[in-house]
């Protein structure tokens, strides 16, 4: 690991963190609260995390989209939502590949004629077709694309830069917006997968949380046993929906139980949403 003084950008001194482990380097304020040198190692961890769960992705993406092409709509239904999973979990920093996770992970309305726009691409363009024409027909193209952009993702991540103020912001963003759209069930509106993704949100954010934990500050104890006691209350209302083989169908969730599950993300995005201020990141 080694610490290069650097230029300025604008008007705001910077320090560029490089780190021997791959590709690491980091920008933040010289004027941080956390020692910038802090947080070489959570943002190194954090790549790790990140890169497994690409790794992950990779295979799986393969056997779904294979599935798919070889017209095996029972098989390709199954493994829609666990194949999804390690993408979810990596949400947070999906600011950093936007185009990506445009690609990716859109849904329907992000596109002007909706499900029936070219531009309707990836996981959820699938889901359309699986869920709710419960057929393959038209898929291939959407399965090889979807494999190529998973394979760009994870060279792109090789290379990628995780400015710490983005990672930590990201699980609060995140948090926000399940609390604020997901929560509707959007996001697997076909498949009513969402509890899954769901899951695999929390998980992600609760990463990032846990790895920058220990750069707080005695006095923000208290905080810190909140934010955990606000996980534990989101996974405890998740483990109601638990089944053998993953989680029940979305649409059999009331109104009630998506207040009560809404509420509960809501105290964890609005606590989240101050810890980058608790870290210095501005
Ligand atoms: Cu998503």
């Amino acid at each position: 690991m080694q610490i290069r003084l650097s230029r300025d950008i604008g008007s705001a001194a910077v320090i560029a963190i490089a780190c021997a482990f791959a590709n690491t380097a980091i920008l933040v304020p010289a004027n941080a609260a956390v020692e910038p040198r802090a947080l070489v190692a959570p943002v190194a961890d954090y790549k790790i995390y990140v890169t497994g769960k690409v790794r992950e992705l990779v295979t799986d993406t393969r056997a779904f989209t294979d599935a798919v092409k070889a017209g095996d709509v029972a098989k390709a239904k199954a493994l829609f939502a666990p194949t999804r999973t390690s993408y979810e979990a990596i949400e947070p920093i999906a600011e950093l590949f936007s185009d990506l996770d445009a690609a990716i992970d859109s849904r329907a309305d992000d596109h002007e004629q909706a499900e029936k726009d070219s531009g309707f691409t990836g996981f959820h363009r699938i889901e359309y077709g699986l869920f709710e024409q419960n057929s393959t027909a038209g898929l291939a193209p959407y399965a090889d694309k979807l494999m190529a952009d998973v394979l760009e993702l994870q060279k792109r991540i090789a290379s990628l830069t995780f400015p710490p103020d983005k990672v930590v912001g990201g699980a609060a963003v995140l948090m926000e917006e399940v609390a604020a759209t997901k929560i509707s069930g959007e996001e697997d509106r076909y498949s009513h997968t969402d509890l899954w993704d769901f899951q695999a949100n929390f998980d992600g954010s609760r990463k990032i949380f846990e790895l920058f934990r220990p750069l707080l500050g005695k006095d923000d104890k208290a905080f810190v046993e909140k934010v955990d006691a606000n996980f534990a209350t989101v996974d405890k209302i998740l483990a109601k929906y638990k089944m053998a083989d993953g989680f029940q169908t979305y649409d059999k969730l009331t109104d009630a139980d998506r207040k009560v599950l809404a509420a509960a993300v809501n105290t964890l995005a609005e606590d989240l949403s101050t810890l980058r201020g608790k870290l210095g990141l501005g």
